[in-house]
């Protein structure tokens, strides 16, 4: 591992970037000092940084063409980056530099750096998974490429009218987008519809009947220190022609504008939804439009390299980030067999020796399934191949009815993906382990090999050198270099010190600095006060019935009675911190942020609590916001119904800064138990198995509500109205639903997670012990970079050598 030596990152100091930065202003944004404003001042340091970047993006691009290096290819629908200017400050050690520069400048350097809007193209952990893999392909030296789809919207902008979840547009592309180069000539036409005829041999002819152009944008993605720098392509959907002249002479503007407006709108807005897919044709479109892109541009490269088709799996691996571009497997054997000649037998094998899937979700509602006709409309040569791939696959299995991708007049995307992949993994070891018991069973008894784990890793250049500065001073200074931030098994190093006092009170008052900074930016920002020095209680995700934020708001308003009936009783001083979207056509998911922001009005209203207990829920939570909580969380709330969360990986984040977590087995808690030691973390709660159990012997949820008063009385006041102004008929959907169905089994654990929570209480009341578990926590996460999830990658999956 690396101690400095070999970066590439051209050093420049301050001096140097601000020039670099005046220059930048002057001729590639074309302002004068005078009249820039902060984002002027933003993009003008955006752009001197970039063209530090350059350099060693071409170095590691001639050594990956020098060393012959095989290609990782990672194909995500979504890529939740945030902000990138700091990212790249800080992976190329310009920190300093571009401080001094700014400052020079006489401009406010956080300021400028909280100037940059979020790239929000992505719902929620996948996405983000997919932007941390980025970060560490380029750390760990894997020449790759990321493909994915430049959205014009990304996720919507959430505010909260009276407490209900309302949407806004979001628009990143508002002001210029100063990382991406566009690349005018590098296009593919896209086609879809229309018709198939037979061809030469296995191959056919298809002609479509809409053509859009992808057209792609690049932004560079500097490793750390610069030793590698990958590329990252999106794709933007273009009219091959802008627009009919034989209309517009007529007159007839908006039939003239008809073919832009058909082909923008594929690449116009992410589609909200976090793991329930909609099966919407507009999305089936944008699943194609960027994996036939990126594919003809694999293609492309692999040709231009002067080597044959055929070798294509010895050269590249492909990652399929889910089903979503599983339709990589048909296109790929249609390319091969229809434009290269091969046949569907030969094509067959390129492409499953080439492509990989992971699977992130096995709740059965979000695997993606589309409806013949509507494959079958869309892209018609694609169904013809997907049948055949089906046949093939229940011939050589020896199995003609069980397991068909076609299947009940629907295609079965995941078991497409199953089929056509060399390797497919889970995401943590309980979630590969259920995948095999479960949604997989059949393909997995076919196929002993393929299946294989790479639990989920964070990249800790973002979630704790970036958004944690007191840490990083602290283990830079401890660690003795800044090295531990791409080899973060040094973490370790930590523990011993969980003994000493004087280190312990060192990382104790880093976490209060950032509760302070955190509680100003609250009181700023979203006008809630809360108490810096009590316990901040964090749980922030997507808002999903399985994630039981509705438990955790439960436990609150128990909590808010509980201190009401005894106001003597020790409980810790605590503030719930709640942040999360909901997809807009989940009604229960919004019926539950209204009911979390109808408990923390009653809480925050009340003098008694003062002190005691408050809740904040700042609307409009994505990656930035993420990165003031999770440095000042003092608990981590993980408690999703065991077996539904395939690993999480904001419960890395947290804990990777010190945060305690209270959860259940599910997911990677698991393994985050295992690595920080039983006694250091707060479980709770049914296991996988009993949570199954549960169900299949009858649940009754009532008979939970009966047996806690606790509850029953939460439950009763929610009816009663009494969080909600007298309205007994608001949240009728939502204790209708715990008293009845409650799939997720929110009244089954409730008691065990209230209980759990006065143990953390305890715990609190011993501020060294805490602490020491604190420390304990955040040395044990090296094994959740994913710097090592990019090593276990590329050795098991796609068979490459990192470069660094
Ligand atoms: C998810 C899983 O729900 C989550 O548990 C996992 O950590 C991430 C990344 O693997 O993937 N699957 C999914 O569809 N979304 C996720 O966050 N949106």
């Amino acid at each position: 591992m690396h101690d400095g030596a070999t970066d590439t990152a051209k050093q420049i100091d301050g001096e140097a970037l601000r020039v670099a930065m005046a220059h930048s202003l002057r001729y590639a944004i074309g302002k004068d000092p005078v009249t820039a404003t902060l984002s002027d001042w933003r993009l003008a340091l955006t752009r001197a940084v970039r063209d530090l970047v350059v350099d060693p993006w071409f170095a590691a691009t001639r050594r990956a063409y020098a060393e012959k290096r095989k290609r990782v290819y990672y194909l995500s629908m979504e890529f939740l980056i945030g902000r990138l200017l700091e990212d790249a400050i800080h992976n190329l050690g310009l920190e300093a530099a571009a401080r001094e520069a700014v400052a020079a400048h006489g401009v406010d350097y956080a300021a400028l750096v909280d100037d940059e809007p979020d790239a929000a193209l992505g719902n929620g952990g996948l996405g983000r998974l997919a932007a941390c893999f980025l970060d560490s392909m380029s750390t760990v030296g894997v020449a790759a490429h990321g493909y994915g789809i430049r959205y014009e919207h990304g996720l919507f902008r959430q505010r909260f009218d009276q407490g209900w979840q309302g949407e806004e547009p979001e628009d990143w592309l508002r002001q210029r987008h100063a990382w991406e180069f566009e690349r005018s000539e590098v296009a593919y036409p896209i086609g879809f519809g229309g018709e198939v005829s037979p061809g030469e041999g296995d191959g056919a002819l298809w002609t479509p009947s809409d053509t859009v152009l992808a057209a792609a944008y690049d932004t560079p993605i500097p490793g750390w220190r610069g030793r590698w720098t990958n590329t990252l392509r999106l794709w933007d959907a273009q009219p091959v022609r802008e627009f009919d002249l034989e209309p517009f002479n007529r007159g007839d503007y908006m039939a003239a504008a008809a073919p832009s407006v058909f082909a923008e709108t594929i690449s116009r807005v992410l589609y909200p939804d976090d793991t329930t897919p909609q099966g919407k044709e507009l999305r089936l479109k944008q699943e194609y439009f960027f994996t036939a892109a990126s594919l003809a541009d694999i293609l492309r490269r692999h040709r231009a390299m002067g080597l044959e088709p055929r070798s294509l799996a010895a050269h590249a691996a492909i990652q399929l980030n889910d089903t979503h571009p599983a339709i990589a497997g048909p296109e790929l054997v249609r390319l091969l067999v229809d434009d290269h000649g091969l046949d569907f037998d030969e094509a067959f094998d390129v492409a499953s020796a080439t492509l990989n899937y992971t699977n992130h979700t096995l709740m059965p509602e979000a695997l993606e399934r589309w409806s013949t006709d509507l494959m079958g409309h869309a892209l018609p040569r694609h169904m013809q191949i997907i049948e055949r791939i089906d046949t093939r696959h229940a011939r050589e299995t020896k199995r003609p009815d069980s397991v068909r991708i076609v299947d009940n007049g629907e295609v079965r995307m995941g078991d497409l993906a199953f089929i056509s992949a060399h390797r497919v993994n889970g995401v943590s070891a309980l979630h590969t382990d259920l995948m095999k018991q479960t949604v997989f069973a059949e393909l997995h008894a076919l196929h002993p090999e393929k299946i294989v784990n790479q639990t989920n890793g964070v990249t800790p250049r973002r979630w704790l050198y970036g958004c944690n500065a007191g840490m990083r001073r602290l283990l830079t200074e401890t660690l003795g270099s800044e090295e531990w931030a791409a080899d973060l098994d040094r973490i370790a190093a930590l523990a011993p010190l969980a003994e000493d006092a004087a280190f312990r009170e060192r990382f104790q008052a880093i976490k209060t600095d950032n509760k302070r900074a955190c509680a100003a930016w609250l009181e700023r920002e979203h006008g809630v006060s809360v108490d810096p020095t009590a316990m901040f209680d964090i749980q922030i995700k997507r808002i999903h019935e399985y994630k039981r934020q509705l438990m955790n708001a439960l436990e609150t308003a128990a909590l808010y009675n509980a201190i009401k009936a005894d106001p003597s009783a020790e409980f810790a001083p605590r503030v719930k911190i709640f942040g999360g979207k909901a997809a807009p056509g989940y009604a229960m998911a919004k019926l539950i942020i209204k009911l979390i922001n109808d408990i923390a009005a009653t809480i925050n209203a009340d003098p008694a609590m003062k002190g005691r207990l408050a809740v904040a829920y700042p609307a409009n939570y994505n990656v930035s916001m993420a990165e003031i909580l999770i440095p000042a969380a003092d608990l981590s709330e993980q408690i999703s119904t065991a077996g539904k969360e395939a690993s999480g990986t904001g419960n890395m984040k947290f804990a990777m800064n010190g945060a305690l977590t209270v959860g259940t087995l599910d997911g990677a808690n698991v393994e985050i138990r295992d690595a920080v030691g039983e006694e250091n973390i707060f479980i709770f709660g049914q296991t996988a198995a009993e949570v199954l159990a549960t169900r299949a012997n009858g649940y009754a949820p009532q008979s939970f509500i009966d047996a806690d008063p606790r509850l029953a009385q939460v439950v009763e006041q929610i009816e009663a109205g009494f969080f909600s102004g007298g309205d007994g008929e608001r949240f009728r959907a939502v204790t209708e639903n715990l008293r009845g169905h409650d799939w997720f089994q929110v009244c089954a654990d409730f008691t065990s997670y209230y209980d759990r929570q006065r143990v953390v209480d305890d715990a609190w009341a011993k501020p060294e012990e805490w602490t020491r578990k604190a420390v304990l926590n955040a040395a044990g996460m090296g094994v959740f970079s994913s710097d090592r999830t990019i090593r276990g990658y590329a050795a098991e999956v796609w068979g490459v050598t990192p470069a660094c």
